[in-house]
């Protein structure tokens, strides 16, 4: 018999029964991510999303007690829209499953905002993935937890590990600040390119040099075969001319086909290798603890400004030194000089 507060998931499996998702209880997460539970797994990274206080807390409480696992690789996946990341991952996420590895997928996608199909996209893209029981799958986090997206997905990262997945695919979209934040979560960047990129007339940018650890050039089949061969030469060219962080790495560039499975086999390869090197290097670890450090420093410093605004002197003098800056009566440098005064006279 079933007590009252138990649902039973009679379509996936029939042994299956779990209190429900509101009553989980912080040793219900701990034993389910223990167990690698992956319907306990999506509901813990559910609460992180939560803004409730109670529902927060609990997350926070949660996250301080998850195991130190070690031996797991972060790898955050990017280029432009459509360039094919979510194939990739699926493909490539099957790959590691059939090399007896354990893959969990994260997305980050500032685009989910605009356009709410594309929740459903990347779960349709990443079918064979999502169901291979030894994966996990979360599509985009909803829309309204936009802007501290950054964080619960490196807070998710903890709990996929801890749930005994060891490989991290973080997809995101390469555009600006959240490729910046993802790598700054990840131990290494894989780079997707179309057949042709760099062909135009700026060539190659240097920014994109410095994010990428490993490039793919994606979709090297049928007709765009030739194509993505010499943009893969064009790429080994520059990576050639570029010193990358860690000593001895010059970012490989790989051929791969989504959709054929083509190519697969090489990126596990590169992948093991860096690792190794830079594990040897201490690289590895010392990427990570400075990681640890600049997440720290900003939560610390998100939460010395929340409740600096919560002092009531400083929050009305901020709203009405902005009134007086909207209505042009006060320059920007006297009004952040008072401000800094009275945070001085508050604080100090
Ligand atoms: N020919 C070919 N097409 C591919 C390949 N990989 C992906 N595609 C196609 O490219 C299109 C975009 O693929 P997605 O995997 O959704 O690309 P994405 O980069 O995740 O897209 P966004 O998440 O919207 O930025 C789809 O129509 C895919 O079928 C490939 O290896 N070869
Ligand atoms: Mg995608």
């Amino acid at each position: 018999m079933k007590g009252k507060n138990e649902i039973t998931h009679d379509l996936v499996n029939p042994d299956f029964s779990v209190r429900h998702a509101s009553q989980l209880q912080l040793q219900d997460f701990l034993l389910g991510l223990k167990n690698s539970d992956r319907y306990i797994l999506g509901r813990a990274i559910t609460l992180l999303e939560s803004k409730i206080p109670d529902k927060r807390s609990l997350a926070m409480n949660l996250l301080s007690r998850l195991p130190v696992v070690e031996g797991t690789v972060r790898i955050g996946i990017t280029g432009s829209p459509g360039v094919g990341k979510s194939t990739f991952i699926d493909s490539f996420g099957s790959f590691l499953v059939a090399q007896g590895c354990r893959p969990a997928v994260l997305a980050i996608d500032p685009s989910s905002t605009k356009n709410k199909g594309s929740i459903l996209g990347d779960k349709t893209r990443m079918l064979s993935l999502a169901s291979s029981e030894k994966a996990f799958v979360r599509p985009s986090p909803s829309s309204s937890s936009l802007g501290g997206t950054a964080d619960m997905t490196r807070e998710a990262i903890s709990l996929c590990e801890a749930a005994g997945f060891n490989y991290i695919l973080i997809e995101t979209v390469g555009v600006g600040q959240s490729e910046i934040e993802v790598s700054r979560m990840t131990d290494l960047n894989i780079v997707l390119l179309q057949p042709g990129a760099g062909d135009e007339i700026q060539g190659i940018k240097r920014g994109i040099m410095e994010v990428a650890d490993l490039f793919v050039v994606n979709k090297a089949d049928g007709i765009q075969l030739a194509l993505a061969e010499r943009t893969r030469q064009m790429y080994g060219q520059a990576a050639h001319f570029f010193l990358h962080e860690l000593q001895g790495w010059q970012s490989p560039v790989h051929l791969v086909s989504s959709l054929e499975k083509i190519g697969l086999e090489d990126i596990k390869q590169s992948i093991d290798s860096y690792v190794r090197l830079s594990s040897e290097s201490s690289y590895f670890e010392l990427k990570r603890k400075t990681q640890l450090k600049y997440w720290f420093q900003k939560q610390v410093a998100q939460e010395i400004q929340e409740q600096a605004f919560k002092q009531p002197k400083i929050k009305s003098t901020f709203e009405n030194l902005t009134r007086t800056l909207d209505d042009g009566k006060i320059s920007i440098y006297s009004a952040t000089n008072q401000m800094q005064k009275l945070i001085q006279e508050i604080f100090l």
